[in-house]
């Protein structure tokens, strides 16, 4: 599974590593511990970051990021452009211009809605693309140190929802363990992820969820973040990441639904569910994806009328 590392590693080969669109801890955490392990087996490395990162992930910055396309060097051809925890092309965090950068590329991810769209796709379904790299890293018997620790141990406790998730395994466990073993500051990392959040993303939250509406006896949740909003409270959207969340957390509620509008008419929707839907099937059907228990998907049409179209999807999966 993990024989085109060996030929990297081997090679000493060039890659460019892109995380997905609204990078989240998984994405980010994985590509600063890959880029770690590649600065230390001399293999030429950037990490494109063409999107904000959330500032409760600054941590996982690198001398090595990239933070526009237009600064990638146009008679420089990466061996290998390397995507990870990103289903689709059109997530891919940067325009599509972006794969022409590299001989081949490599997919590497872990939802069940992944596109195989790499000339090599990595795609393990189990808790996060750090999990999949910790594996890469014990097949080719390399020894953890605590800087690629913290990137991996981001991804994995971010992923499992710290390991409250269905998706939190004995083996996603016993990674983290022995990332443990390299007496990496972990209480620093989680107040620097889960305790370090900005007051405006916290107000935003507040009236997200003071407004929330409930369909089908309450086992629908149903929260708006507009641009109205974001104005008003000097917000940016990537600051409604765990709303969504808080939404499934209430008691009775199956499906928490969060309606993200970029623009009038551009609704990104994010869904998440407690026990029993599949809600990657009902992002599928607006040419989205995801996982059983989180997915997202984006529907032209305004605010009132995707509220309307997603509630009965739901109230006929409940029903
Ligand atoms: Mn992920």
């Amino acid at each position: 599974m993990f024989k085109i590392f060996k030929t990297i590693l081997d090679h000493q080969n060039s890659c460019l590593i892109i995380p997905h669109q609204s990078p989240d801890g998984d994405c980010l955490g994985s590509s600063f511990a890959l880029s770690h392990f590649f600065d230390q087996n001399k293999c030429t490395n950037h990490i494109l970051m063409d999107d904000t990162i959330p500032t409760n992930y600054l941590f996982l910055e690198k001398e090595n990021m990239i933070r526009s396309m237009d600064v990638l060097d146009n008679n420089f051809m990466y061996d290998y452009i390397i995507i990870l925890d990103t289903s689709s092309k059109d997530r891919v965090g940067a325009l599509p211009e972006v794969l022409t950068y590299g001989k081949q590329i490599i997919v590497i991810d872990h939802h069940k809605t992944n596109a195989y769209f790499g000339d090599h796709n990595i795609v393990d379904m189990i808790s996060s693309v750090g999990e999949i790299l910790y594996n890469m890293m014990i097949d080719l018997n390399y020894a953890f140190d605590a800087e690629i620790a913290i990137g991996l141990y981001t991804s994995i406790i971010t992923d499992t929802g710290e390991f409250r998730y269905s998706n939190t395994t004995p083996e996603a466990i016993r990674a983290v363990a022995n990332l443990f073993e390299t007496g990496f500051d972990f209480e620093q990392v989680n107040r620097n992820i889960f305790s370090n959040q900005p007051l405006s993303k916290v107000k935003l939250k507040s009236e997200a969820l003071s407004n929330l509406k409930l369909y089908h006896n309450n086992q629908v949740a149903i929260m708006s973040v507009t641009q109205e909003m974001l104005n008003r409270l000097k917000c940016e959207m990537f600051h409604s990441d765990g709303i969504v969340e808080a939404g499934r957390d209430i008691e009775g509620v199956e499906v928490s639904v969060l309606l993200k509008e970029m623009n009038p008419g551009n609704i990104k929707v994010s869904l998440r569910s407690k026990s029993f839907v599949d809600v990657s099937e009902v992002s599928l059907i607006f040419g989205g994806g995801g996982h059983v228990r989180a997915a997202g998907c984006t529907v032209n049409d305004h605010l009132n009328a995707v509220e309307e179209k997603i509630a009965k999807l739901l109230g006929e999966r409940l029903s």
